[in-house]
């Protein structure tokens, strides 16, 4: 149910970016649940371009699915981007810079990653709480002591190359989903290939 509830956001996910093509900005809400929780974002440039993704995390409460009020939100956000082969293109732990900052973030402690030049194709951001290993990451599996809280990602290509295809996350709140269906084989389609 969980996968199919993620499949079923991904066709929200692409109405809403069908209805604004042009935009190169996406910003997405959502949280971490659970320790072993990792978010899995598919991603698809249909040109070379140069990607920024920008968290806000630590301390974020601004759209809590959870309850987790201010001092329980403690995502300290690391996130990877990874190529349809596998490849590690991108990655980030904490970065404090103004760019980094441009989210509203305070702490420092959530994640920014500018990359230039990013070719063409499908991509996997993945996004889970400090340590995150590459293999846990890949793999959407956080092991070890972690904490959990709600992010908010901003995803900006200068290219308008930039479409979100799909999620492996779960969704808490399914109530407005019923009118969706078409284009679901489809996004199966683009999970499938990330599935070894
Ligand atoms: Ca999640
Ligand atoms: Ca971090
Ligand atoms: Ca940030
Ligand atoms: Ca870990």
């Amino acid at each position: 149910m969980k996968k199919l509830l993620g499949v079923l956001f991904s066709v929200m996910l692409l109405i809403a970016v069908a209805g604004n093509a042009k935009a190169n900005t996406i910003t997405i809400t959502d949280a971490i649940t659970t320790a072993s929780e990792v978010d899995h974002w598919f991603i698809t440039l249909s040109d070379e371009t140069d990607i920024s993704i920008n968290v806000l995390a630590y301390e974020y409460s601004g759209t809590d699915f959870f309850n987790n009020g201010p001092g329980n939100d403690r995502l300290d956000s690391m996130i990877y981007l990874f190529s349809d082969a596998g490849i590690q293109v991108g990655y980030n732990d904490d970065l404090y810079s103004v760019a980094s900052r441009s989210d509203g973030s305070v702490s420092g402690l959530d994640s920014y990653t500018l990359i230039n030049d990013l070719a063409a194709g499908d991509y996997m951001l993945a996004i889970g709480d400090f340590y995150l290993s590459p293999n846990e990451a890949w793999n959407g599996i956080n092991t070890g002591s972690h904490s959990t809280g709600s992010y908010m990602l901003t995803l900006t290509d200068s290219d308008d190359a930039l479409s979100l295809t799909g999620t492996s996350d779960p969704v808490p709140e399914p109530a407005t989903m019923l009118l969706l269906g078409a284009g679901l084989l489809g996004l199966v389609g683009v999970r499938k290939r990330f599935v070894k």
